[in-house]
């Protein structure tokens, strides 16, 4: 989309448009062409079409206006890196852009600088060397419909989560270029989509200035050694290896160096946790002390089955699966069969960083008939592991507790 602007952009946006059009309530006959089939997710209310929009493989929606696309599990266990054209996709505001030209594209940074840039694309690429990630987006609200009681909130199955490899400029590097100012506390972030109405904030998120100064987050436009596809945030976005999705804004186009702690309310009003360890509270109860949400909890997921499969007793499975973190990299995985009285050892594959996904597998022996549940956990290299039960918290943000695979084992 970056150097044929012309050629796969054109048909590119006709395909957005009909399916935006088609979310409106004026269905078209490509979008209804497009409709595949239905998933079904394991909670209440849990059908998704599976809608292909343009540069995606059929994904399922969550909502159309925005474009809230998630992936279907099975996507998890082709491979360590997720497709491009499988990522999922999520926007909070409905006038979002179905047409970027790069020619004319702008990235600004201002604020709290020596020097303000307004830079187009080959001048960003050309402020430094490019360097390269494997890290997971991850949704602060993915698993969110497995909460009971039930949250406000898309109600997300665990596929609102993906891993790539991203290149692009170390956001250090331009905060160097353009020369932080003493009193600096916070760098913020905005995209070029848009509220429908006025009274809607604009979704800018801050981090503070030692973090963005930190060797971690990217300003990338490379996924998977591709152009980012349009809908995770072409020409540009960024990388905040660690962190939740929330804060890797999409079509970045302004950049703002701050004196004091941002209060706007996609820091302030959203994407809060309790302000406690296990990030929960008692079912129920509102927010009271809270914090931003952070990095990513240790998680873990068997990808090699699906729920409610079935599967012999006494033959021999091979079962693979993924796990991850906020940045200090997994330590080991284990499964249960008996409900967490013994776990089992698993082999990790090949590390693609601290940030990435990485693969377990193991050999496994169904020994008992009727409903097994399947249990996997994870531990990362600060001896952190996932809570045994789940837990709950007003956003339906972070959940991380042990998942529990049903398997009718006959
Ligand atoms: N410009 C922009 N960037 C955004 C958002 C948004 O609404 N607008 N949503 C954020 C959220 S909440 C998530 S989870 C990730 C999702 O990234 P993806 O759509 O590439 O999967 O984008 C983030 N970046
Ligand atoms: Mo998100």
């Amino acid at each position: 989309m970056s150097d044929t602007p012309q050629r796969g952009g054109l048909v590119r946006r006709h395909f957005l448009q009909a399916a935006l059009l088609a979310g409106a309530g004026l269905a078209t006959r490509p979008f209804q062409a497009l409709a595949a089939n239905v998933a079904r997710q394991p909670f209440g209310n849990g059908d998704r079409e599976l809608i292909a929009y343009p540069q995606k493989r059929p994904l399922m929606r969550i909502t159309t206006r925005p474009p809230h696309l998630e992936t279907p599990f099975e996507v998890f266990d082709e491979g360590l890196l997720t497709p491009n054209d499988a990522f999922f996709v999520r926007y909070h505001l409905a006038k979002l852009p179905t047409r970027i030209d790069p020619a004319t594209y702008r990235l600004r940074i201002g604020g709290k600088v020596r020097q303000p840039l307004d830079l187009d694309l080959a001048a960003l690429k050309a402020l430094g060397e490019a360097v390269e990630v494997v890290a997971v987006n991850q949704c602060s609200g993915n698993s969110r419909g497995y909460f009971e009681p039930r949250v406000f909130g898309a109600q997300l199955g665990h596929g609102s989560m993906g891993n790539a490899r991203w290149a692009g400029l170390p956001l250090r590097t331009l905060l160097n270029h353009a020369g932080v100012l003493d009193g600096a506390r916070q760098v913020t972030f905005r995209g070029l989509d848009q509220p429908v109405l006025p009274a809607t904030p604009n979704v800018i998120k801050a981090i503070d200035i030692e973090h963005a100064l930190s060797p971690e987050p990217l300003i990338a436009w490379s996924m998977n050694g591709e152009d980012l596809p349009l809908l995770n945030g072409y020409p540009i976005r960024l990388v905040l290896p660690g962190y939740f999705g929330t804060y890797w804004i999409k079509h970045l186009s302004e950049i703002e160096v701050i004196d004091h702690e941002f209060d706007g309310f996609f820091m302030q009003t959203a994407y809060r946790v309790p302000d406690n360890d296990c990030q929960c509270l008692p079912a129920g109860n509102a927010l009271t002390a809270s914090r931003p949400i952070g990095r990513l909890p240790v998680r873990s997921f068997v990808t090699s089955l699906r729920e409610g499969q079935t599967l012999p007793l006494g033959q021999e499975q091979a079962l693979r699966g993924i796990a991850f973190d906020g940045g200090s990299g997994i330590h080991s995985v284990e499964i249960s069969d008996d409900g967490g009285a013994t776990w089992l050892p698993t082999r990790l594959g090949e590390s693609l960083g601290n940030y990435s996904f990485r693969e377990w597998r193991t050999e496994w022996r169904p020994r008992q008939r009727g409903v097994v549940q399947l249990l996997v956990r994870a531990r990362n290299a600060k001896g952190e592991t996932q809570p045994a039960q789940p837990t709950w918290n007003p956003g339906g943000y972070a959940r991380h507790s042990i998942e529990a695979l049903a398997l009718h084992i006959l």
